[in-house]
């Protein structure tokens, strides 16, 4: 039988941690024939909590799962990982200002960096979940220099499987029959849900939508600020579906997308569609083999340019804010 494959989870203790841990174990996110060992960050305070998660890990008897390792310390949570979730991040705070946030940030995101780059396997594969995503991703990257800089990923397909649901009841179409949709740019309120290449049934989406109001006043909006609808409305931010995403993120770059069709992941950008170099953008990117390639050749109209543009813009001040506290 195969070997386990080792998973680390930060911030194991926290709602988008317990969502995720169970479909990880049950054998979601790698498939029916790869075994799990789980390996658990927190913070010394809530080790205690995530025992209490092992535990019940324990009690579901997944056949699967080959065991669940508690850590405190990155160096030890990141030693033989070869999927590393980095979920738990410092959250803004009242009175926090941008800079506080990445400086936070910038503590957790350092020395696991630093880690990753000490003790992970040489297969690894990283997503950052935790806020800001796509800088935090950059931060990690920049201190794990002898890891390929494309194993560094951050999570868009929430906002991507919120536009594809969005989409499909606009249309009255099965979220199946919907393909080549894209986030571009920063997992904030400024992402670019973009459905000019979309099909719906093979038709191009932004042809049987032909409503630029409803893009441009609520679809877009919509998405970009689902987030907050949701704490709204739960009283809590997503937890489920973040988790659900996080899977799909990591199957999807695993298993690869499905002929005819691609998805959202932000990863470090090579100059495509006008993105710096370097920075961590969502693209439209198809997955083979294991790995990654950005879609090429997409036609970018005036309307996608301009919103595009916008979001990368605000990655650029993330990149230079963080550059300026030394923390890239
Ligand atoms: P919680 O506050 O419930 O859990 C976070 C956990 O991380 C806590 O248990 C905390 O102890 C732990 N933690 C903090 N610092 C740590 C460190 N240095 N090492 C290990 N663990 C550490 O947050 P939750 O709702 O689970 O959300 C986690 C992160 O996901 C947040 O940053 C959140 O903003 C982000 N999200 C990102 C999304 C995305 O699409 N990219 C969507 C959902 C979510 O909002």
């Amino acid at each position: 039988t195969q070997a386990p494959v080792n998973v680390t989870v930060t911030g194991a203790a926290g709602q988008i941690g317990y969502a995720l841990l169970f479909r990880i174990a049950s054998g979601q996110l790698l498939g029916p024939d790869t075994p799990v060992k789980l390996r658990l960050l927190e913070i010394p305070q809530a080790v205690k909590a995530a025992e209490g998660t092992a535990l019940e890990l324990e009690d579901c008897a997944f056949p699967l799962l080959a065991g669940t390792d508690i850590f405190d310390d990155a160096k030890r949570a990141f030693e033989g990982t070869n999927i590393a979730l980095l979920v738990g991040a410092r959250p803004r705070t009242k009175g926090m200002e941008r800079a506080d946030l990445l400086e936070a940030n910038g503590g957790i995101f350092k020395p696991q960096g630093e880690a990753i780059n000490a003790g992970a396997a040489d297969d690894v594969r990283v997503l950052v979940v935790g806020n800001p995503a796509n800088t935090n991703a950059l931060i990690a990257q920049s201190h794990a220099p002898d890891v390929p800089a494309e194993r560094f990923t951050a999570m868009t397909r929430l906002d991507h499987n919120r536009a594809v649901a969005q989409l499909s009841k606009k249309l009255n179409a099965p979220v199946s029959e919907i393909r080549k949709l894209t986030i571009w740019g920063n997992h904030s309120a400024s992402q670019y849900p973009d459905i000019f290449h979309a099909e719906v049934g093979g038709r191009n989406a932004a042809e049987a939508v032909n409503d630029e109001k409803w893009l441009a006043e609520e679809f877009i909006p919509r998405v970009a600020k689902r987030g907050a609808e949701i704490i709204e409305a739960r009283g809590a931010s997503s937890a489920a579906s973040a988790a659900n995403a996080a899977i799909d993120h990591i199957h999807t770059w695993v298993n690869g997308t499905a002929e005819g069709d691609w998805t959202s992941m932000a990863v470090p950008s090579d100059g495509s569609y006008g993105v710096p170099e370097g920075l961590i953008s969502s693209f439209p990117v198809v997955c083979k083999g294991g790995k990654y390639e950005i879609v090429q050749g997409l036609e970018i109209n005036e309307f996608s340019r301009g919103r595009i543009d916008a979001s990368v813009a605000e990655l650029t001040e993330e990149r230079e804010a963080v550059k300026k506290l030394g923390l890239i």
